[in-house]
């Protein structure tokens, strides 16, 4: 039956559709016949009574809305969204001058694999990395600010869907690509496709003081598409692996084209012994980039088969195995490394692939884990008691199995065709097997109707028993994909901005604000304090300001409440401007004043019972 779907689903995604929701029936009945007692159970687990804290942060990537989504775990409450990739006017990110900049001229983002910065391969919770499928960039998001502090944009690279991951100490932030593009931007038909067109996975450091993110090395691969990865740990600490697809070298049509091999590969690249050759100057300089191929350097890569189109590829906690899953072939395979590593040693290859060498599959795979009935095996988590859990998009379904044995345990409903999970820490050394939470893409039935797309939705399981046991589920902005779940008191957020005193547009005390004219540009050095604003000291009206049309006008706008959570905001009238200073911070906005007359200024941001009287004028005198 799954080989008769298996082949069925390869020729058309909307006989996958159809099949989808054939497989939800009864569901809801499944869940409406839940017994008295467990209900209630499940709603004590949730419940977060005022003045507790929950147990977990959990930071799911927003997806194409480009944003990150802070929940709360147990009671999954959003706390808070962080802007990435996309303009938020509720903090003024990518309005402001250095969010503006940073953001590169892009005004989205779609932003797929969250991953929080390691040491020694636990999660650190001082930074969280994001990927920009779009638009080739990977940004840092600082988790003690909540805000994002840089982003790089990537060369030479056709969407990092693969990433993005580190390695046990952060030492990388690898990225690798989708599509095949050729390199420079350069153009090449696609009848060129093999010849011209690269895979590239980008490697990136990440300077904790400076909070910059600085482009490595890239590493040039064959044209096929890199979908998903992962980096060893403890004795595979050095590797990554990535699953991919498209080996046939489609260039149309890849539903079908795609999918003709029974076979794909994951390819195993060293990443170490990478380092050392770049150190070596052995890299060519490719676009400004260093770029190197691996299969130059002996013992760098290895191809593995694995079955067709698979998707996700995780590494367990303790670095000996990695799970890939295929979504179309409804089985889980885990391999080994050691057996890698031991065919590797005694040259035990199958062929050869575009330079790769191939290892035997048998040689490495450790089991098939095939539960019947279960369709669209995505992604793999893992608990600390050896157990194994896979998301089944198309029967709608976690999966628990035995890492050791490939023994199923339990399989429980999800309320809608999930895609990723996130395990407690899960992608550490060391997860807690507590909670885990399925990213759905299909909320149907759950949730009130808001017309004809619904929400995306979260489950939370509890997972600390033999049985997992769904909590509840909550409703997310599009679009949850891999989400971070980490210890609460491993975050540690600050309560105001550090003084910045080295900003030389600061203005620490309202007596010093003033406006300097150079030419046409106008720089307003003003503060924000409830419950004013004081853009000059010294004018009449300090509230107020005038300029001539035309002018550039950069308001630097220090907030100077250093009380937490007192944060202002500032728009200008009929400018489609509006910025967020937070306690402790200051933000420049820039704008030419093309319109002449008089544009009110208020405070955006509730701060005080007058917050309605913070506000003042922008004259712009016509020419
Ligand atoms: S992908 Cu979205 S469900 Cu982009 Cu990690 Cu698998
Ligand atoms: Cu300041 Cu409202």
């Amino acid at each position: 039956m799954n080989k008769l779907l298996t082949a069925l689903l390869g020729l058309s995604s909307g006989l996958l559709v159809s099949v989808l929701f054939f497989s939800d029936v009864g569901r809801q009945n499944a869940r409406a016949s839940t017994p008295d007692g467990e209900l209630a159970s499940a709603a004590q687990k949730v419940y977060v009574p005022h003045g507790k804290k929950d147990e977990y942060y959990l930071f799911s990537s927003g997806g194409h809305s480009g944003q990150l989504f802070v929940y709360g775990v147990p009671s999954m409450r959003q706390i808070r969204i962080v802007p990435v990739f996309s303009q938020d006017a509720a903090t003024g990110y990518g309005f402001d001058d250095a969010s503006k900049k940073m953001m590169g001229g892009y005004t989205w983002g779609d932003f797929h694999h969250p991953a929080i910065s390691e040491t020694a391969g636990d999660y650190d919770g001082q930074f969280l990395f994001a990927n920009d499928v779009a638009n080739n960039r990977i940004a840092a998001v600082d988790l003690s600010l909540f805000h994002t502090t840089d982003i790089l944009k990537m060369p030479n690279m056709g969407g990092p869907h693969a990433a993005v991951f580190v390695t046990p100490n952060t030492e990388y932030i690898v990225a690798p690509t989708r599509f095949a593009r050729p390199l420079g931007d350069e153009y090449a038909p696609l009848d060129k496709y093999k010849e011209k067109y690269k895979g590239v996975v980008t490697m990136i450091q990440f300077d904790r003081a400076k909070k910059k993110l600085n482009l490595a090395y890239q590493i040039v691969l064959p044209p096929w598409s890199y979908d998903l990865s992962d980096a060893g740990k403890k004795m595979s600490d050095g590797w990554v692996v990535m699953t991919t697809y498209n080996t046939e070298f489609a260039t149309t049509n890849l539903e079908i084209n795609a999918s003709q091999k029974d076979r794909d590969y994951i390819v195993m690249v060293n990443w170490k012994k990478l380092e050392q050759e770049v150190a070596a100057g052995k890299a060519n300089t490719v676009n400004g980039v260093k770029m190197i191929d691996p299969r130059d350097v002996e013992g760098a890569i290895y191809a593995i088969p694995v079955a067709k189109s698979p998707h996700g590829v995780d590494v367990t906690p303790d670095g000996t195995r990695f799970v890939a899953s295929g979504k179309l072939a409804p089985l889980m395979t885990v391999f080994s490394f050691q057996k890698a590593f031991d065919a590797i040693a005694k040259k035990d290859f199958v062929a050869n692939e575009f330079g790769i060498p191939v290892l035997k599959y048998e040689s490495v795979m450790e089991r098939e884990v095939d539960p019947p009935g279960a369709l669209g095996p995505l992604h793999t988590q893992f608990d600390d008691r050896g157990n194994a859990f896979n998301t089944m998009f198309i029967s709608s379904e976690v999966v628990k199995w035995k890492l050791d044995t490939g023994e199923v345990i339990d399989r429980q409903p999800v309320f809608y065709s999930p895609g990723h999970a996130t395990a407690a820490e899960g992608d550490t050394a060391a997860p807690d097997g507590t909670y885990l939470i399925t990213g759905n893409k299909i909320a149907k039935d759950s949730f009130l109707g808001v017309g004809p797309s619904h929400p995306e939705s979260l489950d939370l399981f509890d997972i600390s028993g033999d049985k997992m046991q769904h909590l509840m589920s909550v409703p997310i902005p599009p679009e949850p994909h891999y989400s971070q779940m980490v210890k609460a008191d491993k975050i540690k957020p600050k309560l105001i901005y550090d003084k910045d005193e080295t900003r030389p547009d600061s203005v620490w005390k309202a007596d010093d604000a003033r406006i300097e004219r150079k030419g046409s540009e106008v720089h307003v050095y003003g503060v924000a304090m409830r419950s004013k604003f004081i853009f000059d000291a010294k004018a009449e009206r300090k509230d107020s300001f005038t300029v001539n049309q035309g002018d550039r006008v950069f308001l630097h706008i220090t907030n100077i409440d250093l009380d937490q959570d007192i944060t202002h905001g500032l728009e200008v009238m009929d400018y489609n401007l509006n910025f967020e200073i937070q306690p402790g911070q200051t933000s420049t906005l820039s704008f030419t004043a093309d319109k002449s007359g008089v544009f009110p200024i208020y405070c955006t941001n509730f701060c005080s019972a007058l917050h309605q009287e913070m506000s003042g004028h922008l004259l712009v005198q016509p020419k």
